[in-house]
């Protein structure tokens, strides 16, 4: 319809996208022929037909293995510039971009080959279609703080091209509470702070992660809507809420695309975006989330205005970059 159109010919910011994320069957297995990796699938199709997810956990497991694929700094530029190249499609004009460098240092390849391959797509994106883009380091939740602090120091030399950290992996066990002193040690080195909550995990992990982390973002958050003291709160403090309709269905955190609260979400002032989290996995860009969800909710363009808007609103750029691109 008119109003899909006019979402996709907006300009838009990407908040929340795990590069690894975007890693598509057919990048997949020429990167496994590449490094002659043994993949368990025979082919693109076998792929996609294992992407059928019940909870966050399956997913994760799938996420993980297919990430094993990147071995060299030339398989993460690769991986990047894809994602760039399909999100400028979409008119995204400014991207934040998650990595998880634990699930890289994990297997033996250094932190110094992705983020460096990372950058240097960035950089060409840049220079190319004068895309702008922050990184994001993210620590595994699963995995203890003690490794969370190890890779804060693998990220020394190169805090220049890193934003901000944020916490994902599996939410429900490994609270915001259990990364306060990481997050306290990043917030000295002034990088900006994000985690997820509220995707799986109560209305209490949303709470620790405003009052333990001092996030200044909330990745997801929707479950904050089972608490009204606490959509008061994110209200009142303007919080950006980085929410991923797509990845919210196929992880089945919403029964229904219908029953998505992103409606309510704007109907009660909370300044919610919208992001294609893993796209590869999900089903979908950014132009696709938006589809989705003003076909499910009967969004206005008075709706899609405010989430365009939202996001440059929400963005780590700076205020004068935010004028320029809003
Ligand atoms: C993730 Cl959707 C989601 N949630 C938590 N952690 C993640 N890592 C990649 N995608
Ligand atoms: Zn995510």
């Amino acid at each position: 319809s008119d109003l899909i159109a006019y979402a996709a010919a907006l300009p838009k910011a990407e908040l929340h996208l795990h590069i690894e994320g975007s890693l598509e069957p057919e990048l997949l297995f020429k990167l496994g022929k590449r490094n002659n990796i043994d993949l368990p699938f025979k082919s693109v199709d076998e792929i996609r037909a294992a992407y059928e997810f019940s909870n966050l956990q399956d997913f994760l497991d799938i996420y993980y293995q297919g990430m094993s694929v990147l071995r060299t700094e030339e398989d993460f530029f690769d991986l990047t510039m894809a994602y760039l190249n399909r999100a400028r499609a979409d008119n995204v004009r400014h991207a934040e971009i998650f990595f998880d460098p634990q699930g890289h240092t994990e297997r033996g390849v250094p932190f110094d080959v992705a983020i460096s391959g990372i950058s240097t797509a960035l950089d060409m994106a840049k220079v190319q279609f004068g895309m702008t883009t922050k990184l994001i380091m993210c620590f595994l939740r699963h995995l203890p703080e003690e490794d969370a602090f190890e890779t804060l120091k693998q990220a020394e030399n190169w805090l220049d091209r890193i934003e901000a950290v944020g916490l994902d992996s599996s939410e429900v066990g490994h609270p915001p509470s259990k990364f306060e002193r990481v997050f306290k040690a990043a917030r000295e080195r002034d990088l900006k702070l994000v985690a997820h909550a509220g995707e799986e995990g109560p209305p209490e992990y949303v709470y620790e992660a405003l009052d333990l982390l001092r996030i200044d973002r909330l990745d997801h958050g929707n479950r904050s809507l089972e608490d009204t003291v606490l959509v008061e709160r994110l209200v009142k403090e303007e919080m950006t809420l980085t929410v991923c309709p797509l990845s919210n269905l196929k992880l089945c955190v919403v029964n229904d695309i219908k029953n998505h609260p992103l409606k309510r979400m704007l109907e009660l002032g909370l300044r919610a975006t919208v992001n294609s989290d893993d796209p590869s996995y999900f089903g979908g860009y950014m132009n696709d989330n938006f589809k989705a969800v003003i076909e499910a909710l009967d969004l206005t363009r008075e709706d899609i205005k405010t989430l365009a808007k939202n996001s440059f609103a929400g963005s780590f750029l700076s205020d004068g970059e935010k004028r320029a691109q809003i």
